[in-house]
Formats: structure tokens, sequence, C-alpha cells
């Protein structure tokens, strides 16, 4: 018994690093789009992602891709860093200037199509990093997302990802329709992942084990 404390040790420290890990995946992570704002969508359509707080985005670039054909509509060039909180909003500017979209961080103007399209964020290198498809994509149409699409809803509402720091790359899986879009806020994992809560079951077995001898 007096042996426990250091034979457990490896075992706590592992679960402690497992727990205060983030979620397997790549950051930042598109974590919201509105492509389609109610009525004109002039200053009214935004992009979130998040990240890392602090980490840079100069030189990634947002890029909107035509499910019709796969041409790319739009490329964004980003600039700067993440905020303290992790969620960077970026903001059509209206035309005349300004933007109807709150906690926006960096303003650029576009006009994303309304489905089936996609959206494809990508590092300063021109790797893709993450990638968004929604809508209902005919044969012979260009899917430039993840997995499955994500749904393509009504106009107002926003394609976000259940959490903003899980990307298991299936769109379908990972986003959902928000009839009210969150610019500049989003909810967070708050539980392991599959495999870490796997790996705690393990771990506790074995602290259980070492706790028998
Ligand atoms: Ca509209
Ligand atoms: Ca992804
Ligand atoms: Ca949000």
């Amino acid at each position: 018994m007096t042996t426990l404390p250091s034979r457990a040790l490896p075992f706590v420290l592992a679960l402690a690093a497992l727990l205060a890990g983030r979620p397997a995946g790549a950051l930042p992570l598109i974590s919201e789009v509105l492509y389609d704002a109610v009525g004109t969508d002039d200053g009214a359509l935004f992009v979130e992602l998040y990240g890392t707080p602090g980490a840079s985005v100069d030189g990634w670039t947002l890029e909107g891709v035509n499910g019709s054909d796969g041409s790319v509509t739009h490329t964004l060039t980003l600039s700067g860093t993440l905020p303290a909180d992790g969620i960077l909003v970026i903001a059509d500017e209206a035309t005349g200037g300004g933007t109807l979209v709150a906690e926006a961080d960096l303003l650029a103007s576009f006009d994303f199509q309304n489905g089936p399209d996609s959206v494809v964020l990508r590092d300063a290198l021109g790797s893709v990093v993450d990638a968004l498809g929604y809508g209902t994509f005919a044969e012979g149409e260009v899917f430039a997302g993840e997995g499955f699409p994500a749904p393509d809803p009504a106009a107002g509402a926003s394609v976000a990802r259940v959490f903003a720091d899980v990307d298991t790359n299936d769109n379908a899986a990972d986003f959902t329709a928000l009839d009210v879009p969150t610019p500049g806020t989003a909810p967070l994992s708050t539980v392991p992942e599959p495999a870490a809560a796997l790996l705690l079951g393990v771990g506790l077995a074995a602290l259980a084990g070492f706790g028998r001898r």
C-alpha cells in the first residue's frame, strides 16, 4: 500500500493532461457562418472563428466556394490575432461603411451564396485548415466541406458548430442551424471526448487495481 502514490502518479499525470487538453483537432475552426440574412444581406453577414487566444491569422484566408461549379466567389484575407476569448468575428462591411454585426472584430466585404455552397479556411501557406459545406448538393455539384453537408436553414438563421472547439470533420454532425445567430459567443465542450472518457475509465480501473495491492 505504501507504494500507491508513486505507482499511481503516471496515471494521475496522464489523466490531468488529458482532461486539461482540448479535444483533438486543429484550431482555429470555423465556428459559425451567417450567409443569408432576412432581406438584404448588406452589412449583416459574418463568419466566426474559434481558436487559441493570441494565435495569429495574418495572411489566412476565407474562401466562398460556389457549389454549382466549385469556383471561388470570394477570398477574404485575414489579419491580426485571435482575441482573448478565442472568438474572431469577420463581419460584412455595409455599403457606405460599418456593419450591423455585433461584436465584429474584422470588416470585409462579402456575400457568400445561399447554398448549396461552402466556406473554406486556409492558413497563410494556403493549406486547408477547416471547411464548411451547407445545403443539399445535387449530383455534379461541388461540395468543398468535410464529411456530409451541414443544413441550409431559412434566411436569418446561421449554421453553427454544436461545440465551437469540437471538430469531427463531418459538417453534418458538427454543425446545427441557429435561428438566432450568436456572433462573438460560442458554446465549448464541457465533457471529455469518448476517447478521453475511455482512458479515464482505464486510468480509474488501474488506480483501483493499485489500491487493492
Ligand atoms: Ca438575404
Ligand atoms: Ca474540420
Ligand atoms: Ca457564435
